[in-house]
């Protein structure tokens, strides 16, 4: 058998551009890549037995994955790193070839993922690549030699399933961040450290805001009394500005027969992201992963005509969607959510204003919560996808069409996504990124002819004949959930006044100051203040270091002067020592500061 390279000539070396040619980007790929290899190449010197699968430059660095003897510890990623330091010191070339399948075959006969692998290859030669004495099956892309590699360190370690399929072996992935320069990669460390102490899961459980148990399942969190106290302020809070904004709001089931989602379009579009039905009598009953059908049963209980529309229903509707269990986690993506959702039934003129509405709305909301990185992004079907999306061309066009233009109208610039809208019509997502830099949706208006058409929903217009309304879906806060996480991460835990689970802790001096903490207590809670009073035994340096830590925005120190005068000595979390304040002022600085809903002086006032 002869292969295109025999054909084509002697020599089988993979030629690869120069370094020096290429753009920054491709050459820090090129980095990022070869450290992969230094990195398996180190493994199988530690675990010679060990199986070595793929491993690709990413975002930040680079990843590999293995099969060991034994999990890693993170005095291995140490031992680890130094190894590779000395394959970058000795700075040997990287060298590739084209080898027929089964050279390759041969030489990696020990090696069952890279065996799989070459199976799948359709060519019949495959990538060989190889330094010192380390051989990778690769396409290519590589600096010439080990030394080109840049600066580097191995970040951590995480199981992952051989080609993301829990039915495979789990393996270990190491993981390396890669950056041309030492400042570079300092300054990445850094910035990860800074994400990890935000990481919303960690401060979820330090806080005390939710908790989640194998017992309950995944993506199933809690919300505790902290936590529930912060979304019903929200919840409240965007209610009242709904409802300036002329929304009605309703309360309805969060489950239905499987024939309303049939009539819906999710059973056929949406059906994998749903919870299996249950029988019930003789019904299929099933969880919703919508609030939709339920409103547009609101929207039918009446005959409406063109001097009804818009007719915005609203609901902080709970729904269920059966994420894959790889992708929950904390609060940002479950399985139970409660979106801040409404359907405006409209007519098709009324869609660009409705959908600025939606917009003012949005950037109402955003401008109080604090929320100042945000991009849009208009969200397109996939054409090619059939089965995901509703199969008519028209409709997408003009539903693509009224958003641009609402979006060129208001002036907003917007990326395009396809294959990220909703099954029945195009979105515009407005995009936030967390801490790690990771970009998730937050509030969506959407622009639906379908359902309207499968519900045959219809009102009287001007001419006295039947017209079919158009559905704007739109969520504002998004979901308590994910809003919340974003939150907690934004503050850093520190909620402003307005949305802190305590606004104050009182903190008597000594025992016989424990009833004028109460008095002061008391001052708080006439003014509707979230308060509490530490009368445990600890010291006061304890105690204000334990309301601290708890981030709690105001600290009423009470001793012999303080209850004498009427007055507390005040902290605040992020501004230190406030000093003596005549109670009354204190408390109408606290109040004051949660009616204006002000942000704090220090955003991560920790
Ligand atoms: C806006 N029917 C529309 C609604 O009327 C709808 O459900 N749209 S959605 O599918 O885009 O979801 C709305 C929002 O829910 C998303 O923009 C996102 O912010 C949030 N969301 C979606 N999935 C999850 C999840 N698994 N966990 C937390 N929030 C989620
Ligand atoms: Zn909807």
């Amino acid at each position: 058998m002869t292969t295109a390279s025999q054909e084509a000539g002697q020599d089988q070396r993979r030629e690869e551009a120069p370094l020096d040619t290429l753009s920054p980007e491709e050459r820090l790929f090129r980095m990022r890549h070869s450290a992969a290899h230094v990195l398996a190449e180190a493994v199988l010197e530690m675990f010679p037995e060990a199986k070595y699968a793929i491993g690709p430059p990413i975002d930040h660095g680079f990843y590999y994955d293995f099969e060991l003897p034994r999990p890693l510890t993170p005095e291995d990623l140490t031992r680890l790193e130094r190894r590779m330091r000395g394959t970058v010191y000795r700075d040997v070339p990287i060298e590739g070839r084209w080898i027929p399948k089964d050279e390759a075959r041969a030489i990696f006969a020990e090696q069952p993922y890279k065996l799989e692998m070459i199976d799948e290859i359709e060519d019949d030669t495959v990538g060989h690549f190889r330094h010192a004495e380390f051989d990778d099956l690769c396409r290519g892309g590589h600096t010439e030699r080990t030394g080109q590699i840049g600066a580097f360190a191995l970040t951590h370690s995480a199981g992952a399933y051989w080609r993301g399929d829990e039915r495979r072996p789990m393996l270990q992935r190491i993981y390396g961040a890669l950056f041309p320069t030492q400042e570079e990669l300092d300054a990445w460390l850094e910035a990860r450290e800074e994400a990890e102490r935000r990481d919303h899961r960690r401060l979820g459980r330090e806080l005390e805001l939710f908790t989640s148990s194998d017992l309950v399942g995944q993506g199933l969190p809690t919300l505790l009394p902290k936590g529930a106290t912060v979304r019903r302020l929200l919840e409240d809070w965007v209610v009242t500005l709904e409802r300036r904004a002329g929304y009605q709001h309703v309360y309805s089931p969060v489950l239905g027969k499987v024939d309303l989602y049939k009539r819906s379009g999710h059973w056929e579009h949406y059906q994998e992201d749903m919870f299996p039905p249950m029988q019930l009598e003789h019904d299929e009953m099933v969880l919703r992963p919508m609030n939709c059908p339920h409103h547009i049963l609101a929207y039918e209980t009446q005959l409406h005509s063109y001097r009804d529309l818009p007719l915005r229903i609203a609901e902080f509707g709970t729904m269920y969607r059966f994420e894959r269990s790889g992708v929950v986690g904390g609060l940002s993506r479950v399985r139970a959510m409660s979106l801040n959702d409404a359907h405006i039934f409209c007519t098709p003129d009324q869609i660009k204003s409705e959908f600025a509405g939606v917009m003012r709305l949005v950037e109402e909301v955003y401008a109080v919560l604090g929320i100042t990185e945000y991009s849009y992004r208009l969200s397109l079907r996939d054409p090619a996808d059939q089965e995901k999306y509703v199969d008519n061309d028209a409709m997408w066009d003009l539903g693509q069409r009224v958003l641009s233009e609402a979006m060129d109208e208001l002036g907003l610039d917007y990326v395009t996504a396809e294959g990220e809208a909703a099954f029945y019509g195009p979105k515009l997502d407005i995009q936030i990124r967390d801490m790690l830099g990771r970009e998730e949706t937050m509030s969506t208006i959407q622009v639906d002819f379908h359902l309207p058409e499968q519900f045959g929903l219809r009102y009287i217009g001007e001419d006295g004949a039947e017209h079919r309304p158009v559905i704007v879906h739109r969520g504002v806060l998004g979901t308590a959930e994910r809003m919340m996480a974003y939150l907690i991460e934004l503050y850093a835990g520190a909620f402003p006044v307005w949305l802190a689970p305590v606004q104050a802790t009182v903190i008597p001096i000594a025992d016989r100051h424990v009833d004028y903490a109460n008095e002061v207590r008391d001052a708080l809670l006439r003014r509707d203040l979230r308060v509490e009073v530490d009368d445990g035994g600890d010291r006061m340096g304890a105690k204000i270091r334990r309301a601290q830590l708890q981030k709690v925005p105001y600290m009423l120190v009470v001793g012999d002067r303080e209850a004498e005068a009427d007055a507390v000595s005040m902290r605040h979390r992020a501004l230190g020592d406030l000093g003596p304040t005549p109670l009354a002022e204190a408390v109408d600085r606290i109040a004051g500061e949660r009616d204006a809903q002000s942000l704090d002086p220090e955003p991560d006032g920790a």
